[in-house]
C-alpha cells in the first residue's frame, strides 16, 4: 500500500516525515530504536533532534536519545567524540569537515547505524541524508554511503532590501524582520536554516547585491549577528553585500578609492568590528560597476584592485570576498555577451587567494536558456563561483511551473573543452550560489513547485553530477506522495517544464525578449530603452531576411571567447545545437533546419509545442485530483491555468511580431493570433511583483 498523499499548506517543504508505509515500518523499525550522540554541540544537537523528530513521525513512536549502544542504535560521532566510531576505523580520510559516512554495521554484536564524520557539520549532513534515505522508503539494511560536497561553498543570495522588498522576489516579503531584530528571532529562521541544512546549503547572503551600506552600521550589525546566531547551529555562515561606496555613505570619507589608505583602513576597521560580534562571519558579496553600482572603476581602478582591497580587510579573519562578474559597461559598443569575459579574463591570477569570482551561468542574464559562460574553464588562476537564479525572473515568476534542475545540470555538465570530452563547468567551481526564491509566503516560494528549485539547487551544489531526474524524484516523494504512479507523473511534468518555457518564450537560442523592467510577458518589439543592449531588438536583430545574433567571426565574434573545440562547434551551423542556434547565428527565414523544416516553420512549431506542453501539464495535473491533497492540488491547478493563458499570450504576441518583421504568411496549420500586433504591444502590466522600478 502506498502511503497517503501528504496534506498541508506547503510550509513544511520536503521535511514532512509522513508516516511511512506499513511494510517499511515493520522491517525498518528494529533498526531504529535509540539515538546516541556523544556531543553537546548545538550542531550535533540539531542533527540528533531532527533525527529524533523525523523518525518518530515516520515510525509513529519516539526515538529517544540514549548513552548506551544497543541493537537499533543510530550513532552519531566523529573519531574524536566517539570511541566506537574511532574503533570502527571508517574511511573518513579525505572527507573534510562536511563529508560523512552512513553505514549499517555491527559493534560488539549490536546492529547499529552509524553517521560518522570528521566534524559536526558532517554529522548534520549525514543525519539529513539518513532521513532522506528513509523518506525514499529505502531499506536501511545495507546502508553504505560515503559523501562529501563537490564545492566547499554552497550559498543562497537574497536580493532583499532593508525595507523588506525583495528584488525579483515573487514569494512575498523578506524573511528578515529587521525592525524586530535583534530582540526577537522569528522561529521561521530556524525552519529556513533547517531546510537549507537538509540539502547541504551552508551559507547565505542576507542582502541585495544592489546594496545599501546601512547594513554595515553598528545597529544593523547587531541585527545581523542575531540572524547569524540562529543559522549557525545549522551549519550556515552569514554573508553580507558590501556597497563599494560605504566609506563615503556611512564612513564620512570623501572617497572610496581602493588605493586610498584611509579607505583601506576604514574597511579593515569595519571587518574587525564585524568579526568581533560575528566570529564566523562569511564575508562580502559585491556587485561593482554594474548597472549603476559604485565600484573601483569610478576611480580608474580595476576590478582586481577593488576586490583585493576588500579581501585584504577580510583575510586576517578568514573571510571570503565574492566579486560578481556580472558587468557590462566596459564597452557599451561591443556585444554585451562579450563584456564580462573581456573585462575579467585579463585579470586571471591577479586576485587574492580569498577572492572568488562569481559568474552567472550564461553570459547575458538568467535567460530560459543560455550557453555556459565562457569564463568557466578559462580562469585557471582564479577561484570561481557559478551563480544561478532560483527566483524565476525571466521564466514566469512563481506562476509558471519550471523545474530548473535540468537547466542547471545543463550548465554544470557543459564541456568547457573539445566538444564532448574534457573538463566541464562543474570542474572549475569553488562555489555555487543561487539567487533565492524565498519570501514570507506561507509556502516559502510562492508556488509549491518552486520549492523544488530551492531543493534542487542544494542537491546539485552538493553533488554536481546528480541527475536532475533523480533529484526531482526524491523531492516528489518527500513533498507530494510515495505512490509510484503519482511520482512518475509529477516527475514527468517537471522534467518537461523548463523546455516548455523555452519553447513559448525564447525558442532556438533567442533571448531577452521580455517586456521592460519587470520582465514578465513578451516584448520582442521593445527598442526604446536608453541602452542599446537592454532592448530585445538588439538581441534578436530580426528583419525581413532573417533573425539571430551573429556572434561568429563575421559578427561580434563572442564565439572566440570559448576554447577552440567548443568555439569551432558553436561556429558551425552543422554542429551548433538547435537550442543555441540564434544565440550564435543570424539565420535566413527560409534556411533549412536539422528537422528539414525552414527556420520560419521550425520557430512556429516551437511556440506551438510550448503551449501544447503546458496544456498537457494541466491535463496531467487535473488527473491527479483524487491522489493529492486538495489544498495544494487546487493551488497548483490555478497556477497552471494562468500559465497556459500566459503561454498563449507569449505565443500569439511573438508570432504576430515575427510575422510583421518577416512579412511571411502563416502556414495553414498554424492558428493565427487572435489579435493584431498593436493589441499585444499596448498591453502594460502594472504593479508587477519584484520590480525595483
Ligand atoms: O537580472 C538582472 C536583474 C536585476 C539584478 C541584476 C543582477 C540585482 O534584472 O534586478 O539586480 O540582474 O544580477 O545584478
Amino acid at each position: 500500500m502506498a502511503s497517503p498523499a501528504l496534506a498541508g499548506d506547503g510550509y513544511r517543504l520536503w521535511l514532512r516525515y509522513p508516516p511511512a508505509a506499513a511494510h517499511w515500518r515493520s522491517t525498518e523499525a528494529p533498526r531504529l530504536r535509540v539515538i546516541v550522540a556523544r556531543s553537546r554541540s548545538p550542531t550535533v544537537n540539531a542533527a540528533s533532534d531532527e533525527l529524533g523528530q523525523g523518525f518518530a513521525a515516520l515510525l509513529g513512536r519516539t526515538l529517544p536519545r540514549s548513552h548506551e549502544i544497543i541493537d537499533g542504535t543510530v550513532l552519531l560521532g566523529t573519531p574524536q567524540t566517539s570511541k566506537v566510531i574511532a574503533a570502527l576505523r571508517l574511511p573518513l580520510g579525505g572527507l573534510g569537515d562536511e563529508g560523512f559516512i552512513l553505514r549499517s554495521t555491527s559493534y560488539s554484536d549490536k546492529r547499529i547505524i552509524v553517521v560518522a564524520a570528521n566534524g559536526e557539520r558532517g554529522l548534520l549532513y549525514g543525519s539529513f541524508a539518513l532521513l532522506r534515505e528513509a523518506q525514499q522508503g529505502r531499506s536501511l539494511a545495507g546502508l553504505d554511503l560515503r559523501q562529501k560536497p563537490a564545492s566547499p561553498l554552497r550559498m543562497l543570495n537574497h536580493w532583499d532590501n532593508l525595507d523588506g522588498f525583495v528584488e525579483r522576489g515573487y514569494a512575498g516579503r523578506s524573511l528578515w524582520r529587521w525592525a524586530e531584530l535583534p530582540g526577537q528571532i522569528d522561529p521561521r529562521l530556524i525552519d529556513y536554516a533547517r531546510a537549507n541544512a537538509s540539502v547541504g546549503i551552508n551559507a547565505t547572503v542576507l542582502t541585495n547585491v544592489n546594496a545599501d551600506a546601512t547594513v554595515l552600521t553598528p545597529d544593523y550589525l547587531r541585527k545581523v549577528a542575531a540572524i547569524a546566531g540562529a543559522l549557525r547551529p545549522w551549519g550556515m555562515r552569514t554573508f553580507l553585500t558590501a556597497r563599494f561606496s560605504a566609506p563615503i555613505d556611512i564612513g564620512g570619507l570623501p572617497t572610496a578609492d581602493p588605493t586610498d589608505p584611509r579607505v583601506r583602513r576604514w574597511w579593515k576597521a569595519k571587518a574587525g568590528e564585524i568579526y568581533r560580534i560575528i566570529p564566523d562571519f562569511g564575508g562580502f558579496l559585491v556587485k561593482a560597476n554594474s548597472e549603476g553600482q559604485p565600484g573601483p572603476g569610478d576611480y580608474g581602478r580595476s576590478h582586481a584592485e577593488g576586490a583585493n582591497m576588500l579581501a585584504d580587510a577580510l583575510a586576517p579573519h578568514g573571510g571570503t570576498l565574492l566579486w560578481r562578474a556580472f558587468v557590462y559597461q566596459a564597452d557599451p559598443g561591443s556585444d554585451r555577451a562579450r563584456q564580462a569575459f573581456d573585462e575579467f579574463k585579463p585579470l586571471d591570477g591577479r586576485f587574492r587567494r580569498n577572492v572568488i569570482l562569481q559568474a552567472k551561468n550564461g553570459p547575458i542574464d538568467f535567460q530560459p536558456r543560455e550557453p555556459f559562460h565562457p569564463l568557466f574553464g578559462q580562469m585557471p588562476a582564479t577561484r570561481l563561483a557559478l551563480e544561478v537564479q532560483a527566483t524565476k525572473e525571466y521564466l514566469g515568476f512563481s506562476t509558471h511551473l519550471a523545474y530548473l534542475g535540468p537547466m542547471w545540470a545543463e550548465t554544470l555538465h557543459a564541456r568547457t573543452e573539445h566538444g564532448d570530452r574534457g573538463p566541464n563547468v562543474a570542474d572549475s567551481l569553488t562555489a555555487m550560489a543561487a539567487v533565492a526564491n524565498t519570501g514570507d509566503d506561507r509556502n516559502w516560494t510562492g508556488s509549491d513547485f518552486d520549492q523544488a528549485n530551492w531543493y534542487a539547487f542544494g542537491r546539485l551544489a552538493w553533488d554536481h553530477a546528480l541527475s536532475p531526474r533523480a533529484v526531482a524524484e526524491e523531492w516528489t516523494r518527500q513533498t507530494w506522495s510515495h505512490d509510484p504512479a503519482v511520482v512518475s507523473q509529477i516527475v514527468g511534468m517537471m522534467m518537461r517544464s523548463r523546455e516548455a518555457v523555452v519553447d513559448y518564450m525564447t525558442p532556438l537560442g533567442l533571448h531577452h525578449l521580455m517586456a521592460s523592467g519587470h520582465h514578465h510577458g513578451p516584448g520582442p518589439w521593445v527598442d526604446d530603452l536608453p541602452r542599446a543592449d537592454w532592448n530585445p531588438t538588439y538581441f534578436h536583430r530580426a528583419d525581413e531576411r532573417g533573425i539571430g545574433f551573429d556572434r561568429t567571426a563575421s559578427g561580434s565574434n563572442a564565439i572566440s571567447q570559448y576554447r577552440t573545440g567548443v568555439a569551432r562547434c558553436f561556429a558551425r551551423r552543422d554542429c551548433v545545437p538547435d537550442e543555441h542556434l540564434l544565440w550564435f547565428h543570424r539565420v535566413g527565414w527560409d534556411e533549412r533546419m536539422q528537422s528539414g523544416r525552414t527556420l520560419w516553420e521550425e520557430l512556429l512549431s516551437r511556440y506551438e509545442r510550448g503551449v501544447q506542453s503546458v496544456g498537457d501539464m494541466r491535463g496531467e495535473w487535473a488527473a491527479l485530483d483524487k491522489k493529492l491533497d486538495p489544498e495544494r492540488h487546487q493551488a497548483v491547478s490555478a497556477k497552471l491555468a494562468q500559465q497556459e493563458k500566459e503561454a498563449r499570450w507569449w505565443r500569439d504576441a511573438s508570432i504576430a511580431y515575427w510575422q510583421f518583421v518577416s512579412r511571411r504568411p502563416l502556414p495553414p496549420e498554424v492558428t493565427p493570433p487572435p489579435h493584431d500586433l498593436a493589441t499585444y504591444r499596448a498591453i502594460r502590466l502594472r504593479n508587477v511583483p519584484g520590480d525595483p522600478e
